[in-house]
Parts: structure tokens; C-alpha cells; sequence
């Protein structure tokens, strides 16, 4: 391959020396607990990797990173935080209207003072209202979707819990897909036959050795690999601190210079596109490589179908405009020239296209991976190490080789009984059209080539999700969340969803109860034990515990049934003992469970060379007949028959430019696009508590990245009190002015609590979602397009308010 990049002087890194840094093993070194040397402490585990926790007087003082690494993550130390904040939920609560009247409740949710009841009573109460609105709706009216988050763990894990129990009482209407992904993770099976944003990727170490070019378009590794669903292996972090002295090209395609730029400062180029519009930046670069023949036409030919269609488009024989770079530019504010030089690079080098997901998180956001694939289709370099795309190299450590490992199984929302007569999901729907559901009982919407109808829901039960922060539109979702008949939320903290709830229980933190977890989500590079650390805090019980005694409330002999028997302890045993045997068929030797808890450390798998070396799509390049995708073609779909058959006017047949309703193009006079990123120092809203707030609130409100000029234009200055406000809502957040954001966008990280004003409405918190627009991506996926907004903003001059996100409510 020809390597003659060093020319475009605009790169810095001229991949020269790719592959002369291969490395071996990109696995941090295993160095616990007293034995290996990093102090003495309990062992256990978040999202944010195995953690060596200090005990003093009975309290958690400190939370450490178990595994040596490069790259600090202020996650880590939140333990301390996470127990003891004054944001904890400690007994369980009634909102008062509810408590005078719980068939027929008074007040307002959202508006109302709490009252202190017993476990025994919270029970009671949520038992009859739960059996009485079963008696008078089919099980489809009880809501136990439950979208988030929940702490690390097999066992305790909130949704599954609530699920086993719903399933118990005859039924419920669950969710469909995600928040994460919801566009790609549909159209992504049309394309290549598989959802590719939640598997095994083409391996760290094969980039390391193979790739002259990584192209980082739209992901932020820095920030979100510092968790990982089960808990992070830590090696992406140290993937990324490699790539850093690796000498390779390094590309960064995004509208704000995010901390992973930042990282590679002059390492790498940071190309500053218009949110939202890198399709048309992607169709810039394809007519170049067609315009000077750079694209692969055997690798067209061989693996893919419809370019033929899509090629029409590109050159404005389906609409009449050619996608030209100058077109693309006009659009995506890079320079033609630019794109250009992209699509020689690209095609000259052994070039990896690595893609996030914020950027399909918006309106028409399923064309985006559709477009990365044809892209990368036309560069004809999938299938090859080092080449091609990869859609989960920023999440969950995508690229660290699988281990040979014995793997935990978990809890399931299946009970083992057959004589109890069970039921699981009766109904779903798309997770991000809650609202929609809540507002429009009975609708019928279209979803991937069926047809979805909405329950009448009448019962709410959230476990193990922030709802009130991960959901567009605050306002909108408040009025709707008026309409169900009861509302439970079992949470550890007075979040905005718990101040909205009818009853609240208090649930224990990971550090109040016993688990188990693995690491890496492809990886299983460790299996950890996730101690008890501390007592837990007021009345708080697990998950596990509430839906064990609400399922003895549905029969006697209910709660044998729900715990098989078991209490917490034997279910980890239970656990344990079916990894340790599928481990020995491995030849993985792993101690007894009685001295693995006892010894404190946790156990790291096997390396496998074999998996070390994992291309992905290197079967189906070497034999696309023996090796079809799993597309009606089994090929590389560019044109999709099925797709074309549903006539959406939102996700056309093949990949296409779609102007959003709100987004730059179509902004009036000073409107600017909202982005809603991922924060580096939370989990979503998690931790917005914690002591690490005070290092990036600003004016003690959640900031906005403004660019210099638009700040100067609003005479705003670094620091100040900023009012960002739209048709939907207000918020109040803190001016972070800087060059790092592209102008004309503004950036509000997801996260932050709702905190609304009784009098103005007012944020005073700077919740992102109460700015976002709650429309689906396209009626093909009905994914979250939280990033498709305008707002306008300006310095706020009102009156004092006072942050009260993390204040209980009153307690009457
Ligand atoms: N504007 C905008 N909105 C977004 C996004 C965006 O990019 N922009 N991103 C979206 C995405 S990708 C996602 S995944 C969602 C995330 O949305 P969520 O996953 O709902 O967000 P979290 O804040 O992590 O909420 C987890 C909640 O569970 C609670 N919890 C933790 N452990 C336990 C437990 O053991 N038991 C119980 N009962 N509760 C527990 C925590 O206290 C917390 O309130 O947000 C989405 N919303
Ligand atoms: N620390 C931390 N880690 C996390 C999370 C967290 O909340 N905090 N959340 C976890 C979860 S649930 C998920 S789903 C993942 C989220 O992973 P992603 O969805 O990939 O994260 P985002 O921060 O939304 O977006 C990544 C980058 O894309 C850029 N971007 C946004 N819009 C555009 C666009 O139109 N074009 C281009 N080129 N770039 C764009 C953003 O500026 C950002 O730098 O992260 C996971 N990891
Ligand atoms: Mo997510």
C-alpha cells in the first residue's frame, strides 16, 4: 500500500511509523489489593472498574482504582460521595396528596410535600393500588420498562428485579431498544446484517499494528471509556494513551474540541464540521473518490449491493444536486479542499473509520452509519486488519480482545417455578417515545416494518433510571407524567424523578450489598467481587430485597418463589460456581467460591492469542459466499429493497442528506445548536452530586461551551450567569467561553438534575433535556434525537435563584 501522506502538510502525524509500535498486550498490569503492593482495602466494583475502597469507623473514606492505569478517572473516587451526599433517599416516602387519598390522589406531582411511612406501609400501599389497577386494566396498563443505568452487578439488577416481579404479578409492558443507539442499532441489521454498535471490534492491538490512519469521527473515548455496562476493563483509555505515541494519523472529526482532541493536541487534526451534518461531509469525500477514481470498485462489486442507486444521488441524478465538496462544504462548513485531501488520505492508507453515537442521536440520525458504511465500503478496506469502521471503539472497550474466561451468568426475569403461573412482557414499545405513549393512549406508530400500538399506562415503576434527566423535552414529560394512577420509584437519591413519584423507596448504593460483576463487556477480562463495603445507610434495602417482599404480598409462598429460596449470598455462590465450571471447560482454573470471597482479589482470564487477532469482517471478506451477512443479500446493503419497501419520507432506501427541522441550516437570526454530550465527570445525572462538580460547575450551575465570537456578540464573558432558553423551556447554566466549540453550537452536557423553579420554570440547574426537542430519529427507528435543537441564549440578569437540584423536598 502506498503511504504518501507526508505531503498533505495539514496532518501532522504522517503515519510513517505505523506498525513499529506494535504492541503485544494493551491489558493494564493486575495489581490489587495488599499482596500486589497498592494498599489494603475492600474490593469491589462500579461501572467505572474494580475499586479498592478504605474503611475507617465503620464509614467509606476513600475509592481507588483496583487496576493500574495511565489515564486518571475522577469517577473512580466518587464512592465516598455516592453514600453519604445529602441528596440520599433514606426512608421510604409518600408524597402527601397520595397518602390522603391513594385511589383517587390529590395534588400534584412534582408540587407536593413527602410524608415518612414504614417499609411495611410503602408495601402495603403500592401492593393494593398495583392490585387494584390490575383488576381494572389489562396487565399492558403497568409500565415496567425502566430504562438506566443501574449500578454494576449479576444480582442486583434493578430492572431484571422489577421485571421478575411484574412478570409474577401477570405481566407488563417493557421498552424497546435504547437511548445509546437507538437509530443505528435498526438500521445497521439492513446494512450489515448485525447491530455492530454493541460487539467485539477489530482488536486494539490489530489498530496498533495494522492502521496508518485512525479516523475518530463523532466518539469521545476519553470521556466515556471511563465506564464500562458491567464495569470498564480499563484497557481503552490505555488503547488511546498508546495510539497518543504511536506516530499514526490521528483524525478527529467533531464540532467541539472535545477532551479527547484535547488529549491528542498536536498529535492530531481536529476537523471542526457543523453539527449535524456529516452526511453531507461524508458525501464531499465519496464524490471525491469517485471524481478521481480512488474508490474500490472490485470491493463495490464483490461485497455490496445498490451502489449503482446511490451513486445516482451523489451525482444529482436522483435530485438534481451533485454532492460535490463544494456542496458538502456549503453544508458542513469544512473546506472542499479539505475533504479532498480527506478522501485521498483515506484511500491511500490503511485508514480505520472509528464513529460514535451522539451524532446518531438526532433527527434522520440512522444516515449516518449507513453513509460511514458506504463510505468505508467505497475505501474497500473492511475485512482487513487495521481497516474498515468500527462503531464501538469508544464504549465498553470495544477493541480489547475477548479472554478465555469463565463468565458470571445473571439474575434473569424469569422465575424457575413452573406452578406459578408467570408472565413476562405483554406489550412494548420504543423506549424514547415514552411521552408520546403517556399522551396518546391507543396510537398506533410504525416501527421497523411492523406496526406498535401504545398501552393505556396506568402504573409506572422505575428502578434503576434517571428518566427525568435522560428524557427530551422536561416540560412536555412533566405534564404527561401527570396522567398514571400511581407512580413508584425505587432510587438512592432525591432525583428529579423521585420529587415526581408517588412513593419512594430508598435503595442501598453497590457499596451496601454483595455482587459480583466481570469486566469489559466484550473482554470478561476480570471477574471481580463486589464487596460489601460499608452498613447500609438509614432504612435503604437492594432492589432484591423490596422485590422480594412485594412478591410475598402477591401470594404467600410468593417470596420462596421469587428468590428460588436463596438469599443474597447463595445466589452469588450460584453465580460464581456456574463461571468457575464453564471456566474448567476452558482450562481456566478458578479458585472455590468460599476462598475466591474470602481472598479479596479479584481473577484475571485468560489471555487468547487467537482473539488477540480478531478482524472483524474477516470471514466474509475472505468468502462472502460461505461466510453471507446477515442481510436478505448477504452482502453490504447501500440500497435496502426492505427499506425502500416501508416509503418512509425519513429514511430513504439508500444513505441520504436529510435537513433536520432545527438545526443550523434552518436557524433563525441569534438561534444556535444545542449539542448534549456526555460529560466526563458524571454517569448521565450520576455523581451530579459529588464533590468532583465543584472542579466544572460554573457560577455553581452546569456550564455551556459558547464559542469566543458568539459569546462576544451576547456580550457574555467567561463565568457568567447565562439564561439558555427555547419554545420548551429555560435553563440557567455557566458561560465556559472558548475556542473549542465550532461557532454557531453551544454545548449542554447531558446530566445535570432537573431543578424547575415553582415560579419562573426556570432550571436552575441547567438540565439539558429541558431545552431538547422530543422527536423520534425517523419513524424507521424511533431513536432519541435529543441532539436537534436551537436555542437562543443570553446573560441572565433576573433575580437570585438558589440551586435546590440536590435538596430533599419538604417533608411534611
Ligand atoms: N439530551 C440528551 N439526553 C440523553 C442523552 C444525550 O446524549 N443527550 N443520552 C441518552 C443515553 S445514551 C442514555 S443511556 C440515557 C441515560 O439515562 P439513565 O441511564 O437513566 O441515566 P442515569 O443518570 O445513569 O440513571 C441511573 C439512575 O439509577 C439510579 N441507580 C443506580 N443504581 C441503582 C440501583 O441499584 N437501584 C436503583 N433502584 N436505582 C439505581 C441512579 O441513582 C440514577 O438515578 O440518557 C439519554 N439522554
Ligand atoms: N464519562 C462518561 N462515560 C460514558 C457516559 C457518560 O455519561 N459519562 N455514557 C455512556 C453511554 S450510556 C453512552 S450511550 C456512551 C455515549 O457515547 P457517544 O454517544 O459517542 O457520546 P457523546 O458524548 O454523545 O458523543 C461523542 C462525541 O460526538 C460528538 N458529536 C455530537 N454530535 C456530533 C455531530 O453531529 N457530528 C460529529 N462529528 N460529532 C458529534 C460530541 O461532541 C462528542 O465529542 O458513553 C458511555 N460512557
Ligand atoms: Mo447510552
Amino acid at each position: 500500500m502506498m503511504k504518501d501522506i507526508s505531503r498533505r502538510r495539514f496532518l501532522k502525524g504522517t503515519g510513517l511509523t505505523a506498525g513499529a509500535l506494535a504492541i503485544t498486550s494493551i491489558s493494564p498490569v493486575y495489581a490489587t489489593t495488599a499482596k500486589s503492593g497498592r494498599g489494603f482495602g475492600v474490593l469491589t466494583a462500579g461501572r467505572m472498574g474494580p475499586l479498592l475502597c478504605q474503611v475507617q469507623g465503620g464509614k467509606l473514606v476513600s475509592s481507588t482504582n483496583a487496576l493500574a492505569q495511565t489515564v486518571p478517572n475522577t469517577l473512580q473516587v466518587t464512592g465516598p460521595d455516592q453514600v453519604y451526599t445529602k441528596a440520599r433517599v433514606k426512608f421510604p416516602y409518600v408524597r402527601k396528596g397520595f397518602l390522603a387519598n391513594p385511589s383517587n390522589p390529590e395534588g400534584v406531582r412534582g408540587k407536593d410535600e413527602y410524608v415518612r411511612v414504614s417499609w411495611e406501609k410503602a408495601y402495603q400501599l403500592i401492593h393494593e393500588q398495583h392490585m387494584r389497577i390490575r383488576k381494572e386494566n389489562p396487565p399492558s396498563s403497568v409500565y415496567a420498562g425502566s430504562y438506566g443505568w443501574r449500578s454494576s452487578g449479576v444480582l442486583h439488577k434493578a430492572q431484571t428485579l422489577l421485571q421478575r416481579y411484574m412478570g409474577m404479578a401477570g405481566g407488563y409492558t417493557d421498552r424497546m431498544g435504547d437511548y445509546s443507539t437507538g437509530a443505528a442499532q435498526i438500521i445497521l441489521p439492513h446494512v450489515v446484517g448485525s447491530i455492530e454498535v454493541y460487539e467485539q471490534q477489530t482488536t486494539f492491538p490489530m489498530v496498533m499494528e495494522h492502521s496508518d490512519v485512525v479516523v475518530i469521527w463523532g466518539l469521545n473515548p476519553l470521556n466515556t471509556l471511563r465506564i464500562a455496562w458491567s464495569s470498564t476493563d480499563c484497557s481503552g483509555l490505555e488503547f488511546f494513551h498508546q495510539l497518543e505515541k504511536s506516530g499514526k494519523t490521528i483524525i478527529v472529526i467533531d464540532p467541539m474540541k472535545s477532551e479527547t482532541a484535547e488529549f491528542f493536541g498536536d498529535k492530531a487534526q481536529w476537523i471542526a464540521p457543523n453539527p449535524f451534518t456529516d452526511v453531507a461531509m461524508m458525501m464531499g469525500i465519496a464524490h471525491s473518490l469517485i471524481s478521481k477514481k480512488q474508490h474500490d470498485k472490485k470491493f463495490i462489486d464483490k461485497y455490496t449491493v445498490g451502489f449503482d442507486k446511490f451513486e445516482a444521488y451523489l451525482l444529482g441524478k436522483e435530485d438534481g444536486v451533485e454532492k460535490t465538496p463544494e456542496w458538502a462544504s456549503s453544508v458542513c462548513g469544512v473546506p472542499a479542499k479539505q475533504l479532498e485531501i480527506l478522501a485521498d488520505i483515506f484511500s491511500k492508507n490503511r485508514t480505520m473509520l472509528m464513529a460514535g453515537w451522539g451524532l446518531q442521536r438526532q433527527q434522520f440520525g440512522e444516515q449516518r452509519h449507513w453513509m460511514l458504511v458506504t463510505l468505508a465500503s467505497m475505501l474497500g478496506q473492511i475485512g482487513l486488519p487495521g481497516g474498515g469502521f468500527g462503531f464501538s471503539y469508544h464504549y465498553s472497550n470495544g477493541g480489547n480482545p475477548a479472554r478465555t474466561a469463565g463468565v458470571l451468568p445473571s439474575m434473569t426475569a424469569a422465575i424457575s417455578d413452573p406452578t406459578w403461573p408467570s408472565k413476562g412482557s405483554v406489550a412494548a414499545f420504543p423506549v424514547a417515545r415514552i411521552v408520546d405513549a403517556l399522551e396518546s393512549p391507543g396510537k398506533t406508530i410504525f416501527h421497523n416494518g411492523h406496526e406498535v400500538t401504545y398501552p393505556d399506562i396506568k402504573l409506572i415503576w422505575w428502578a434503576g433510571g434517571g428518566n427525568f434527566t435522560h428524557h427530551q423535552d422536561t416540560n412536555r414529560l412533566i405534564k404527561a407524567w401527570q396522567k398514571p394512577e400511581l407512580v413508584v420509584i425505587s432510587e438512592i437519591y432525591w432525583t428529579a424523578a423521585a420529587k415526581h413519584a408517588d412513593i419512594v423507596l430508598p435503595i442501598t448504593t453497590s457499596f451496601e450489598r454483595n455482587d459480583l460483576t466481570m469486566t469489559g463487556d466484550y473482554s470478561n477480562q476480570h471477574l471481580v467481587p463486589m464487596k460489601k463495603v460499608v452498613e447500609p445507610e438509614g432504612e435503604s434495602r437492594s432492589d432484591f430485597e423490596v422485590f422480594s417482599d412485594m412478591a410475598e404480598l402477591l401470594k404467600p409462598g410468593g417470596k420462596e418463589v421469587y428468590t428460588e429460596g436463596k438469599n443474597e449470598m447463595e445466589w452469588l455462590y450460584q453465580f460464581y460456581t456456574a463461571a468457575q465450571k464453564s471456566g474448567r471447560n476452558l482450562r481456566v482454573a478458578m479458585p472455590n467460591f468460599s476462598e475466591f470471597w474470602r481472598e479479596n482479589q479479584l481473577i484475571e482470564m485468560k489471555y487468547n492469542d487467537k482473539a488477540a487477532k480478531f478482524v472483524r469482517y474477516d470471514d466474509f471478506r475472505k468468502d462472502p459466499v460461505l461466510n453471507p451477512l446477515g442481510t436478505p443479500s448477504g452482502k453490504i446493503e447501500i440500497f435496502s429493497k426492505t427499506i425502500e419497501g416501508y416509503k418512509l419520507k425519513d429514511c430513504p432506501p439508500h444513505p441520504t442528506w436529510l435537513a433536520p427541522d432545527e438545526f443550523l441550516g434552518t436557524a433563525k437570526d441569534d438561534e444556535l445548536q444545542l449539542m448534549t454530550s456526555h460529560a466526563a465527570d458524571r454517569l448521565h445525572s450520576q455523581f451530579n452530586y459529588a464533590k468532583i462538580r465543584e472542579d466544572y460547575a460554573i457560577a455553581n450551575r452546569e456550564p455551556i461551551w459558547i464559542n469566543v465570537t458568539d459569546a462576544k456578540k451576547r456580550g457574555i464573558n467567561h463565568g457568567d450567569l447565562v439564561r439558555a432558553y427555547n419554545k420548551r423551556g429555560q435553563v440557567l447554566v455557566g458561560a465556559y467561553v472558548t475556542d473549542r466549540i465550532k461557532q454557531g453550537t453551544v454545548c449542554i452536557h447531558e446530566g445535570a438534575w432537573p431543578d424547575l423553579d415553582a415560579k419562573t420554570g426556570i432550571c436552575k440547574n441547567g438540565g439539558a433535556n429541558v431545552l431538547t426537542l422530543d422527536i423520534p430519529t425517523s419513524r424507521l427507528s424511533n431513536g432519541c434525537a435529543a441532539n436537534s435543537s436551537l436555542v437562543r441564549i443570553e446573560k441572565y440578569t433576573g433575580p437570585d435563584l438558589e440551586l435546590t437540584a440536590f435538596v430533599p423536598p419538604k417533608i411534611g
